[in-house]
């Protein structure tokens, strides 16, 4: 497949989660872009310009020339697919190789995400907009635990990836998971923990930290050492 063309990219959103993978994904590919640096639960997504760019009034969302994406693991998936990769990023060489990274991705973005975390935030930190569910906020930590723990078990080959031993878009979905869930102060296995701690390192997370965060790391990044 030709690699596009890497100009006129945009990319809107910052400080969260959801954000900072599609800010890691770029770094990672040493991509140039625009940052449009606006916020959730700010007013800055439910303008009519923003609303005619993103009608469900979300970010993180992503622009190359005529293409616009407004969901986070679509937008990596896309940039994993139409950039040069680094020699270490892995795509999934075939069929399986890609089934196998698009197993975690689906895990990550309903399992975790879905599921679990954005539950416990719309029911929790959010529940003056949504509606306290306490029952369910706590069930919801007790699913992912139940989850991270079930994943656990093949990181423990000693892997440092979760796919073929390379970094696919699959450790970016999971790392941003997982940092979510210990800014919640959720208990992850000491196996998480470690595989986590390797991926930090990452050059291409550390500076999609300063751009998603610019003004200062949240709880979750600083307990990362
Ligand atoms: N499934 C979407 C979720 C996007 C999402 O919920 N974004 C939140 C911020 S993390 C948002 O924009 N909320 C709108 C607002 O709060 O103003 C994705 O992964 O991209």
């Amino acid at each position: 497949m030709p690699e596009a063309e890497v100009k006129n990219i945009k990319v809107w959103g910052i400080e969260s989660v959801r954000c900072m993978r599609v800010h890691w994904m770029a770094r990672e590919l040493n991509l140039e872009y625009e940052v449009i640096p606006i916020r959730s639960r700010s007013g800055e997504t439910l303008t009519d310009s923003f609303t005619e760019i993103n009608p469900k009034q979300k970010i993180p969302v992503f622009q190359h020339g005529s293409l616009v994406l407004t969901e986070s693991a679509a937008i990596i998936g896309y940039m994993s697919e139409t950039f040069v990769l680094p020699k270490e990023f892995f795509r999934g060489n075939d069929a399986e190789g890609r089934a196998k990274i698009s197993e975690w991705c689906y895990f990550v973005m309903t399992e975790l995400d879905a599921h679990s975390l954005y539950l416990i935030r719309r029911h929790d930190s959010l529940k003056d907009v949504y509606g306290a569910a306490p029952v369910a906020v706590a069930s919801a930590e007790e699913y992912f635990k139940k989850q991270i723990s079930a994943a656990s078990t093949r990181m423990k080959d000693g892997s440092s990836y979760l796919v073929g031993d390379q970094f696919s878009i699959a450790d970016i979905l999971l790392t941003s998971c997982l940092d979510w869930a210990i800014s919640y102060d959720i208990d992850v296995p000491d196996l998480v923990h470690k595989y986590r701690e390797q991926v930090l390192i990452r050059p291409g997370y550390q500076d999609a930290v300063k751009t998603n965060y610019p003004n200062g790391t949240p709880k979750s990044v600083l307990r990362s050492t």
